[in-house]
């Protein structure tokens, strides 16, 4: 069951509807800037499939990729959607360098770093009213695809909401993808071109919205960028299912001193492609194990090998699901795992070796972020290390974690940084008894150093 789902601008449903609200509106003279309303109106209706026979109908193959287009006449969201109900606070609009003067949004977009090239923005700073006061609810499964202003989330723990203290308002804008089919087992890999800039941005999200259910899982997020640079973000996934990815940026709160000043995000370049696809140039070194390694291999010079597992019934072969299935509560989704069984014994390891990555420099460091499960009462130690290829000096040990830590999925990172070309080796290792099943997921890499917040729920759904 699907909501049908409109997405236009402004309520209008035709051209000359938006064109003329929005020129009036903005810039006053219809007959001189028309272009900048069909700029503004370039995505009128769009719906949701309704049925079974609708979503057949979604193209199998990803959508190509949008790099916004060129000049003013060109620019074109190409197939990406904003809500139709957004408040203009609340909306991302297309724009480009010669324009932000007058409507916002960075000097350059990433494709042609040039003031002609187009990109989608979000102005944080735009007030156009007055918010009233919201009390913090629990979330609700309300289902509405709606952008717009939202109460805060609960604090952690779900602890007893102050009344006497106004929480504020923060308001977040939608940026849509079209209607994505099954990824295959190989899944999809989101690259894309991101700035985050000013006071008042606050994150930026990607949530993956199951078309069936109406659920979204967050599947990515940053709480900052590198100030007035575009900076590259990457996503791999597997879904099973019909499929929605949104963009969902967030301003500060309004009790936050910062809000009123100006801020922006913005989005360029858009691409995804098939992992495992031979012209893949993207989303190297991310894994979610679903059909296989993703350019990982198993160390000879150890003592046994990582394996692909998938779903076990039994904790004795591996977890029960995967980390990477997000809201399908099935026993499902590939992962990899070392078997701490016969003929195993305590010491030996197991090391899967990264692909070669680049220098990262001294000043641009990458978090790796992964995902641990750790169950059994002869659990040995996870390492990861940073090795040198062609060097004699030993791997180096830049995480570690020894011990039980039950039935769960846990989120972990570790930054990285080289000033020669490097590999990263998980190094598995047996403990005291052959209860010891280690697994890994999700791996994945973004800029920067890893931020210390990782006390995010892995999934949770917003109203
Ligand atoms: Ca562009
Ligand atoms: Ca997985
Ligand atoms: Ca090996």
């Amino acid at each position: 069951m699907v909501n049908k789902l409109h997405y236009n601008f402004s309520g209008c449903v035709s051209w000359e509807c938006c064109s003329t609200r929005y020129t009036s509106k903005v810039l006053g003279s219809m007959a001189t800037l028309q272009w900048l309303g069909r700029v503004m109106c370039s995505a009128f209706i769009q719906t949701v499939p309704e049925t079974r026979s609708e979503r057949l109908t979604v193209p199998e193959e990803p959508p190509d990729p949008c790099d916004f287009g060129v000049g003013a006449p060109n620019l074109d969201m190409c197939t990406w959607l904003i809500p139709v109900n957004a408040p203009p606070r609340s909306r991302w609009r297309l724009g480009m360098g010669e324009l932000s003067a007058w409507i916002g949004g960075p000097r350059a977009d990433h494709t042609t770093s040039d003031r002609q090239g187009g990109y989608v923005f979000y102005e944080t700073s735009y007030q156009e009213d007055v918010h009233q006061p919201v009390v913090p609810t629990l979330p609700k499964s309300t289902h509405q695809m709606v952008g717009g202003a939202r109460p805060l989330p609960q604090g952690a723990g779900g602890s007893s909401v102050d009344l006497s203290e106004d929480p504020g308002v923060v308001d977040s804008a939608w940026f849509i993808s079209r209607n994505l089919s099954r990824t295959g087992p190989m899944g999809y890999c989101l690259s894309f071109f991101y700035i985050m800039e000013g006071l008042s941005a606050d994150r930026l999200i990607i949530h993956l919205r199951d078309m069936e259910t109406a659920e979204n899982a967050s599947l990515w997020e940053v709480r900052e960028g590198q100030e007035g640079s575009w900076t590259k973000g990457e996503l791999a996934y597997t879904y099973d299912g019909f499929h929605l990815i949104i963009f969902e940026a967030v301003t500060k709160s309004t009790n936050d001193p910062a809000r009123p000043f100006r801020g922006h995000f913005a989005l360029d370049d858009m691409v995804f492609q098939k992992m495992g696809s031979p012209d893949l140039d993207n989303c190297f070194g991310h894994c979610t194990f679903e059909g296989g390694f993703c350019g990982w291999t198993n160390d000879v010079e150890d003592d046994f090998d990582w394996e692909l597992g998938r779903s076990s019934k039994s904790f004795l072969t591996g977890p029960s699901r995967d980390y990477s299935s997000y809201n399908r509560d099935e026993q499902t989704g590939g992962y990899s795992f070392i078997d701490a069984s016969f003929p195993r014994r305590p010491g030996d390891k197991a090391r899967l070796l990264s692909p070669n990555f680049l220098a990262t420099g001294d000043n641009n460091p990458v978090c790796m972020k992964f995902a641990t499960h750790m169950f059994g009462n002869g659990i040995g130690t996870l390492r990861v290390l940073k090795r040198v290829p062609g060097e004699e000096a030993p791997d180096r040990v830049i995480w570690e974690v020894s011990g039980e830590s039950g039935n769960k999925w846990y989120r972990a990172q570790v930054s990285v940084s080289s000033a020669t070309s490097y590999q990263l080796v998980f190094e598995g290792i047996v403990g005291t008894n052959s209860l010891g099943n280690i697994a890994i997921d999700s791996v994945s890499f973004v800029p920067g150093t890893c931020t210390s917040k990782l006390n995010v729920p892995f999934f949770y759904i917003y109203v």
